[in-house]
C-alpha cells in the first residue's frame, strides 16, 4: 500500500507550466499531505473523485490504491452517474477522469458505457432551469461552479449562462456568497474566459474575478494567511494560483499563505485534496492539462519513514483509561412543524469528537436525542435529530453551532471541550 509513487520532486521539476513562480510548497509537507490521502483511499470505502484528482494533480500517480480508485469511480460512474448523483458530484467525477487521462464522454466499466459529459450537460440543464425559475439552484452555486468548470473544460456546451449568472452573483452586494463558493466560481469563471470571444460576457468575467481575487488577498492579509476559514483557505488559494491576470499588477504573498497551511495539521482527506492542488502551483482549471504521455511510467517510491499510516479521524471509543468531560448539548427546532428544544449533559472520555456525545446521548434518552447519519466526503453528516429530517427541496440541515458560533467542522471531527455547550439547530441555507 505504501508504494505511492512519492517522487513528487522529480515531477514537479518536471511540471513548472502553470505554476505561480516561486509559488510551490515544501516538499516535506507536499508529500505528508499525498501519504495521508493515499492511506485514506481503502479506509474511506466510497471511493472519493476529489482524492483521485488531488493526487493526479501532484503527480503521485502510480500507487496500487490510485489504481483501484480510478476503477472505483469509473464503476460509480457506470452505475450511478444518471440515477443517483448531483451536477456537482458528476462535474467533480468528469474533472477526476481528466486528470487521469481518461475521457469522460466515453466512460467503460463492468461491461457498461456512459457519456458523463452528456449526464452533466442534463444536470446542468436542470440546474439553471431551477435557477432561472426560482432565482437558486437545484443543488447550490457551489455545485453549479463545479458543473460549468467541468462542462468548460470538456468544451462543452452549457457553461457560458452558468457563468453569467455565477458572476452576477458574485458581483451581488446582497448574494454573501461563502469563500469556498466564489473561489470554486472564479474557477469556473476563469475557464470561459478562456473560452469565449464575447466581449460583453469577458467584461462581466473579468469584472467579477477582479472582484474575488482581490477580496482573497484583501481576506488573506487580515487574517495572516487565512482566507475564510482554514478549511475554504485550499480552494481560495486554488483561486489566486490560475487567476494571476486579474489582479495584476497586485502580488500576491503565497509565502504566508502557504505558512498558515503548513501550520494546520491537515487530516481529513477531502481538505487535503482541496489545498493539495495549491500547494504544487495547480488548480482543478489543470485537471484536463496533465500530461498524460509521461504518466505511464511509474516513479520509485521515495516514502519517508516517519510518515505514519493512517490518519483518517477516529472515534473517541478506544480509550480506556482517559479522563472524562461532561458536554451540554442541545437540540431546537422553532423552524417547521412542531417546535421542540431539549438539552442534556453527557460525560465522554476527553478527547472524543462530537458524534460520540451524540450517541451518548441518544443512548441515555433515545425518545428525545435519536439522530442518523449520512456518510459524505467529509465525513458523517447529521441529517436527522429528533425525527426531523434535513430536506434539499427546502433547504433545511442541521447546523452545530458552539457558544451561538457555527462550527466549522464536522460531528465526525470537531472535539468538544470540558463544560462546552455544543447546539444542533434546525436552519436554513
Ligand atoms: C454546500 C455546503 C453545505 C450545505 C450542503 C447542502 C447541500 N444539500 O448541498 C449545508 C448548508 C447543508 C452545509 C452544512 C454544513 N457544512 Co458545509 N459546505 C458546503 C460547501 C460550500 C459545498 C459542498 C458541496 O456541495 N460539495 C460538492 C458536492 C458535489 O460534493 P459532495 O461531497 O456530494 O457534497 C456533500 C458534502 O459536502 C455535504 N456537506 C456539506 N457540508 C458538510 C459538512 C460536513 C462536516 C459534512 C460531514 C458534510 C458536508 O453536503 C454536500 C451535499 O450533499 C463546502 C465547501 C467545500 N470547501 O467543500 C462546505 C463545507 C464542507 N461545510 C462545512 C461545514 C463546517 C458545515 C457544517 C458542519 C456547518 C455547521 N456549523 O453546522 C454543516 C454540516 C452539519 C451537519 N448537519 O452535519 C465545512 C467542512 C469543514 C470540515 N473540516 O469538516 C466546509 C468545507 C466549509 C468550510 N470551509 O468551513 N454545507
Amino acid at each position: 500500500m505504501l508504494s505511492v509513487a512519492l517522487g513528487i520532486g522529480v515531477l514537479l521539476a518536471l511540471s513548472g507550466g502553470t505554476a505561480v513562480r516561486g509559488c510551490v510548497a515544501p516538499q516535506q509537507l507536499v508529500s505528508e499531505l499525498v501519504q495521508r490521502m493515499d492511506d485514506s483511499i481503502k479506509a474511506e470505502g466510497t471511493p472519493n473523485p476529489s482524492v483521485l484528482l488531488a493526487l493526479n494533480l501532484a503527480g503521485a500517480t502510480g500507487s496500487n490504491t490510485h489504481k483501484w480508485l480510478l476503477q472505483e469511480i469509473q464503476e460509480e460512474a457506470v452505475t450511478r452517474a444518471q440515477r443517483d448523483m448531483t451536477s456537482g458530484e458528476v462535474a467533480l467525477s468528469v474533472l477526476s477522469l481528466f486528470s487521469s487521462c481518461r475521457d469522460p464522454r466515453h466512460i467503460q466499466a463492468l461491461g457498461l458505457t456512459v457519456d458523463l459529459v452528456q449526464v452533466l450537460q442534463q444536470k446542468m440543464d436542470e440546474e439553471m432551469a431551477v435557477l432561472e425559475e426560482e432565482g437558486i439552484p437545484k443543488s447550490t452555486l457551489y455545485g453549479v461552479s463545479l458543473g460549468a468548470l467541468a462542462l468548460c473544460l470538456a468544451g462543452a456546451g452549457g457553461y457560458q449562462g452558468a457563468s453569467v449568472i455565477l458572476a452576477k452573483q458574485v458581483l451581488s452586494p446582497d448574494s454573501h456568497l461563502s469563500v469556498d463558493t466564489r473561489a470554486m466560481a472564479a474557477l469556473a469563471m476563469t475557464c470561459t474566459y478562456g473560452q469565449t470571444d464575447l466581449q460583453d460576457l469577458q467584461e462581466l468575467l473579468q469584472e467579477a474575478l477582479s472582484a474575488v481575487t482581490n477580496g482573497f488577498l484583501d481576506e488573506q492579509e487580515e487574517g495572516n494567511g487565512v482566507i475564510g476559514n482554514i478549511y475554504s483557505t485550499g480552494l481560495a488559494l486554488q483561486a489566486l494560483v490560475a487567476t494571476g491576470e486579474f489582479y495584476a499588477p497586485r502580488a500576491w504573498d503565497c509565502a504566508q499563505a502557504f505558512a498558515a497551511v503548513s501550520r494546520h495539521d491537515y487530516r481529513l482527506p477531502m481538505a487535503i485534496a482541496q489545498v493539495l492542488p495549491a500547494l504544487v502551483g495547480r488548480s482543478y482549471l489543470d485537471a484536463a492539462d496533465l500530461d498524460c504521455a509521461t504518466r505511464m511510467s511509474p516513479l520509485q517510491p521515495t516514502l519517508s519513514p516517519k510518515l505514519q499510516p493512517s490518519l483518517s479521524p477516529r472515534l473517541g471509543t478506544a480509550a480506556v483509561h482517559r479522563a472524562t468531560i461532561t458536554v451540554h448539548y442541545s437540540i431546537t427546532n422553532t423552524l417547521q412543524g412542531r417546535h421542540f428544544s431539549y438539552t442534556t449533559t453527557v460525560q465522554v472520555p476527553d478527547g472524543s469528537v462530537l458524534l460520540k456525545v451524540l450517541q451518548v446521548a441518544q443512548e441515555k434518552e433515545p425518545d428525545v436525542f435519536s439522530f442518523q447519519t449520512e456518510q459524505t466526503s467529509w465525513g458523517p453528516m447529521v441529517v436527522s435529530i429528533h425525527g426531523l429530517a434535513a430536506n434539499q427541496n427546502r433547504r433545511t440541515y442541521w447546523q452545530f453551532l458552539s457558544g451561538g458560533v457555527p462550527l466549522q467542522e464536522g460531528v465526525g471531527t470537531y472535539k468538544p471541550q470540558n463544560g462546552e455547550h455544543v447546539q444542533a439547530v434546525f436552519s436554513t441555507y
